[in-house]
Order: structure tokens, then C-alpha cells, then sequence
């Protein structure tokens, strides 16, 4: 049974990873308007998979004996400058979603709850690879610049990120 600070907290990142599921499909949106189609792929996915780490928690929650709180989502941010604007913006939330990742831990920890700290065990790895990835794209964007043909290159540059998911997924029979 999961103790009731417990699965509020889960509860509220329940709603964390709905509102970066909304957040990702707006900006899907707005690459796909931009004629981004690579980026624009990146973030349809990236959205889908936020909604599966919203599930895997539903899941958890409930299998615990939990209560879920399903939320309402905010309305995402759908304006950006630019695209390097754009991955900006994405990072700085992926920042936010470690951090609470961590407090969840933590409090988990505190209320000796060892059980939902290794489930979470999973979150901490997602965050640290989707931050490294928004960190290298963000170099690259630096790198090619967004200026002219800058675009185009960028575009590929994220479509070949699509491309090796693709193919982990398949190998992984997914
Ligand atoms: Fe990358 O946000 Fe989910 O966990």
C-alpha cells in the first residue's frame, strides 16, 4: 500500500509528465508549421513518450493499491523564436522534470518506501540521457547556426537522432 505523501507526490508527477507530453506536442506543432519536419518528428515522439513515462506511473500507482488523480494539463507554450529558442526552452524543462524526479526520490527515501524508490530508479536514467541529448543538439545548433541553410542542416542533424531511435526500437523488437 503506498503511504499517502507517497502516492500525492506520484500523483503530482503524474501531472509533470502529462503537461511535457502537451508541451512537446505544441512544439511538434510549431517545427511542423516552420517546415522542420525532422524536428518536428522528434518532438511528436518525444511526446508520445512522455505520455508512456505518464502511463508507467498510472500503471504503478494503481498496481500499488493507489489512488491516481488523473490532471487537467496546462496550456503549453506555442510561440518560440527560433528553433535553437525552441530546444532551449525543451532542456530548461527537462531540467525541471530531473528535479523533481530527485525530490520524489528523495522523499521516497525519507519515508523508507523502497520500493517506489527503485521503480523510479528508471525516471533517473531516462532523465540523464534526455538531458545529454538536449545538451549535444544544443551544441550542434550552436555549431551550424541557425542562419540560412543553418536550418536545413539542423533539421537532418535531429532527423538522424529519429532515425537511430527507429532502429534501437527495432532491434528491441518494439
Ligand atoms: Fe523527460 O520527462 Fe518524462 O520523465
Amino acid at each position: 500500500m503506498l503511504l499517502p505523501k507517497v502516492q500525492n507526490a506520484l500523483n503530482q508527477q503524474v501531472q509533470i509528465e502529462a503537461n511535457a507530453s502537451q508541451k512537446y506536442l505544441a512544439m511538434a506543432c510549431w517545427c511542423d508549421a516552420n517546415a522542420l519536419e525532422g524536428c518536428a518528428r522528434f518532438f511528436y515522439r518525444h511526446s508520445d513518450e512522455e505520455r508512456m513515462h505518464m502511463l508507467k506511473l498510472v500503471h504503478y500507482i494503481n498496481d500499488a493499491g493507489g489512488t491516481v488523480s488523473i490532471p487537467a494539463v496546462e496550456l503549453p507554450h506555442s510561440e518560440y523564436q527560433n528553433i535553437r529558442e525552441l530546444f532551449e526552452i525543451a532542456y530548461t524543462h527537462e531540467q525541471k522534470v530531473s528535479a523533481a524526479i530527485d525530490n520524489l526520490i528523495e522523499l521516497c527515501i525519507t519515508e523508507k518506501d523502497k520500493q517506489t524508490a527503485n521503480f523510479l530508479q528508471w525516471y533517473l536514467n531516462e532523465q540523464h540521457e534526455e538531458e545529454a541529448l538536449y545538451r549535444t543538439l544544443i551544441d550542434r545548433i550552436k555549431l551550424i547556426g541557425i542562419q540560412d541553410r543553418g536550418l536545413y542542416f539542423i533539421d537532418r542533424e535531429v532527423d538522424e537522432v529519429n532515425a537511430k531511435k527507429a532502429a534501437a526500437e527495432a532491434a528491441a523488437g518494439k
